[in-house]
Parts: structure tokens; sequence; C-alpha cells
């Protein structure tokens, strides 16, 4: 490797690092060709809430990484952690009937966090195993209640669990089956708690709650439609990410918690970005109260540090787990990894010994919500800003009363996300809506300075637009 990566002078080896990586790596979710056509940008190091590329220009990092560095970047607490497993004991698993002190250590820690009756946890390596996982088990679980027609998933438009073969059938973003003849059978979707999306969707000028009731409605309507005696499970994200940052109203969650247990189905929560401290809470499910039968959480668990998931059993699931009389036929080699474990009970406790979650519902994420709307609202191109926690969508219109979005061929994305980073700021754009989820451990001041680089942005976005004369001086 040409240089030593502590080093911070990378300039020499950037041409070299993109050669080598446009002729030997295929990307997630890219356009290979026009990659190595643009070059890849390549980051070499991180600390707190900033990240710098191998040109040394820095960034904000708006997004935690893929929604996963709660603790943002440089944490030595977690790299010692880790370091101390990886010389102690760098692998065992858990299967003939071994464990090792990391992973029954972070079984007990969750135990203690997760809500009521999911004592019982099980793990693997990412949040699409994750989903993989709690969809065999929910199976599994009908199996043994004697109930095996119950087989069939329910989940919602514009959802994303994962890209296996079921998680990606899961997932109701649509253009992650095409190229895979998927969804698998016996995957069914229900609308998504998309309030602002209800007006064009024909919704006529509903206000939220209304909105709520009537999509749980379609819900019920559906699941007597397909048989409640054949549908194994809900799944459902507390808050949608990948599919926009859709914040449900406050009455959606309990209405469809109801709808579940009326109907003797089970509620999957997957938690892989609203858990731990995302939305204010530990879970996203208390932030929106409801108490799920099975949960999935990854990313945050060990604030992206290393690749750990895990899947909690409420008590029902669990018990009938728990007393099962044969053996549970699953699991991965590098279920509950030693290195892993290690890294995210720290990450667990480093959350809790600096009252992390309370912080996003008491103090930065209400300091947050507030910059943002004193920054944003009235924008003349921003039609909704949508928050709760550490999570913002300023989603991007052409029209604020009909909620008409720009043409598809403008990419307003894509555009503001292209000024984002000539800017120095680390900015999603889930089609024409902005995200941020920053580190949970971002400053006063930092929110401030992420904000400022978001809205010169914003306001280029609106001057290529037509839309704003002038924009705002830096
Ligand atoms: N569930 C949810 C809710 C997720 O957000 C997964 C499951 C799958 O996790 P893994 O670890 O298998 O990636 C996710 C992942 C994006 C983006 O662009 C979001 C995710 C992954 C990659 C990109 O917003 N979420």
């Amino acid at each position: 490797m040409p240089g030593p990566i502590a080093n911070d002078n990378f300039s020499n080896s950037t041409a070299h690092w993109r050669a080598l990586d446009a002729a030997h790596h295929i990307h997630p979710f890219t356009q290979s060709n026009l990659l190595a056509r643009e070059g890849v940008r390549i980051i070499v190091r991180g600390k707190g809430i900033y990240l710098w590329d191998s040109d040394g220009t820095r960034l904000i990092d708006g997004m935690s990484g893929l929604w996963c560095v709660q603790l943002g970047y440089g944490n030595e607490e977690l790299a010692e952690a880790g370091a101390d497993a990886l010389r102690t004991l760098p692998y065992y698993n858990h299967f003939f009937k071994t464990t090792n002190p990391y992973t029954v250590e972070l079984a007990a820690k969750l135990a203690e966090l997760l809500p009521t009756g999911h004592t019982r946890v099980l793990f693997a390596n990412s949040g699409s195993e994750a989903t993989d996982t709690a969809l065999k088990l929910i199976r599994y679980y009908w199996n043994m209640q004697g109930k095996p027609n119950k087989k069939l998933h329910l989940s919602r438009e514009l959802s994303y669990h994962g890209v296996t073969m079921a998680a990606a059938s899961l997932s109701g973003l649509t253009p992650m089956h095409t190229q895979f003849d998927l969804p698998l059978p016996g995957f069914e979707k229900v609308p998504a708690p998309y309030w602002y999306g209800a007006k064009l969707a024909g919704y006529g000028d509903m206000g939220p709650e209304e909105f709520a009731e009537a999509i749980a409605a379609e819900t019920e309507k559906k699941i007597l439609a397909i048989g409640p005696e054949n549908i194994a499970s809900f799944s459902g994200e507390p808050v949608q990410g990948a599919g926009g940052l859709i914040i449900p109203p406050p009455n959606y969650w309990p209405l469809l918690a109801d709808i579940c247990r009326r109907y003797d189905i089970l509620l999957h929560a997957d938690e892989v970005i609203t858990g731990f401290g995302r939305t204010g809470s530990w879970f996203g499910c208390q932030t929106f109260g409801f108490l799920p039968d099975i949960m999935t959480m990854a990313k945050g668990l060990s604030s992206g540090y290393q690749p750990i998931s895990a899947i909690s059993l409420g008590e029902r699931m669990g018990e009938a787990f728990a007393n099962a009389d044969e053996e549970l036929v699953h699991g991965y080699t590098y279920s509950g990894h030693p290195v892993a474990s290690a890294v995210a009970l720290k990450n667990l406790e480093i959350l809790e010994r600096e009252n992390i979650p309370a912080r996003v519902h008491n103090s930065i994420g209400p300091y947050f919500q507030r910059r943002l709307r004193e920054t944003f609202q009235g924008h003349p191109i921003v039609g909704e800003i949508r928050s709760v926690g550490l999570l913002a969508a300023i989603e991007l219109v052409a029209d604020k009363i009909s909620h008409e979005p720009f043409p598809k061929d403008r990419q307003v994305g894509t555009l503001c996300r292209d000024h984002c980073f000539a800017h120095g700021l680390v900015m999603r754009a889930i089609r024409d809506t902005m995200v941020l989820a920053p580190p949970l451990v971002i400053t006063e001041a930092e929110v401030d300075e992420l904000l400022a680089a978001a809205k010169i942005c914003i306001d280029l976005t609106a001057k290529d637009l037509g839309r704003l004369e002038h924009s705002a001086p830096p």
C-alpha cells in the first residue's frame, strides 16, 4: 500500500487508488461504469462528526455513515475494546455448547435495555441477516404453534429491510426487485404512513391522524382479504429510513399494533436505523408507543465500528424458542463474534453512561429540530420539514400547495447532494428529499455549522432551478 494510513497526505495516492477501485471493486447500489468515469472519493479518516478524504478535504458527516455512527468517529474506548478482544479471543463460536464472555454480557445488557419482555436475543452480522433470521424464526414459531398456514409476510410500500432474498422481498422499494426476479412468493405490501405524499396519492386534504386511520383501515381490509389465518407477520421500521424518512402520525403505530393483536399477527419492528437513541428513546417503538413481538437491530448497536446485528424475542416468541424440544437449525459462523460483541458492549456502556438517548430527547434533538425549522421554514423550494430525535428530512417540491414534485429529469435531489459534497457536507438525497441523521454526539455549535452548510446548498439548488435570485452569503 502506498504510504502509511496514519498519514494525512494521500494526494499522491488518490489517482492510484481510483484506478485500482475502477479495475477491481464493484460497489453496492452504484452504476460501475459511471463511477469509473467520475472517479471514486476515498475516505481515509474520521473524528467526531468529520471525515477526511484522500485529497485532504474535510466533510461534515450529516448521515453518520449509513445511519450508524451513533458515537461519531475516532472513539478511543471503542477502539480499545476491539483491540483487547482481538488480542484475547479473536474468534470463537457459539455452536457446540460454547460461548464467550463478551457475547453473553452483551446479550444480558441488551435484555436490560430492550422493551418489556424482550429478554432473549440471537446475533447475526448485518441488518439483512437479522431480517432474514427474523422471518425464519416467525415461520418456525407458527409451525411450532400448529399453525403452518400462517406464512405470509406483510410490510409497507417504500420500506427497506435489507438485500438478501427474503429481506429484499420484504422491502417495499420496488427498484430493489426487478434485477433479481423478486419478491419471492408470500410477501404482500400495504400503504406507508407517508402523510406529505397523501395529497398527490388521491387522499385529498386529510390531516395526519385522519390519514393514519385511513391507511390502517386499508391494511385491515387487506388482512381480511388474504385471511388472517394465512398471515404470519407485519414488519415495519418505526420511522422508514431509506424510503424517504417517513415519520408516521402519532396514532399510526398504536392503530397497527392493535390490528396485529386482533388478528394474531406477529409484529416485527425493524429497529436497524431507529435503535440506540436515534429517535430520543433507546428504541423507536418506545418513541412511537408500541410493543413488538420481535425486533431486529444493527448499525447503532456497535456505532458501526463492527458488523453486528441482533434479533430480540418478546415474551411469546422467547418462551417458545427457549422451551422448544429440538435444535434450532440456524446460525452463522460469526453469530456473536467476540470482537464485534466486545465493541457493541462498550458502545452500549457509553450510550448509557453519557445518557445519550435522553440527550437526544431533551437537549440536542430539540435544538437540532428548532434550528432546522428556523433555517428552512418558508424557503421557496422546501415543502415539508420532518424530524424526530436526530433524524430529519427536508422535502424539496415544485409546488408547496399541491405538494407537486419537481420533474424527475431535473434530478433535484442529486443536484442538491452534489452541492453538499462540493461544500463539505454529506447529506443524503432520497428522491428529492434531503435527509440528515448526524452522529448522536454532535454539539450545538456543530449543528449550527451543519445547518449553515445545508442552507447554502439548498439555496444553490433553488438558484439552479430559477427559484431564488441570489444564493445566501456563506
Ligand atoms: N433494515 C433497515 C431499516 C435498514 O435501514 C437494513 C435493514 C439492512 O441492513 P444491512 O446491514 O444489511 O445493510 C437497513 C440498511 C441508505 C441505506 O442508502 C440504508 C441502509 C443500507 C444501505 C443504504 O439509506 N439500511
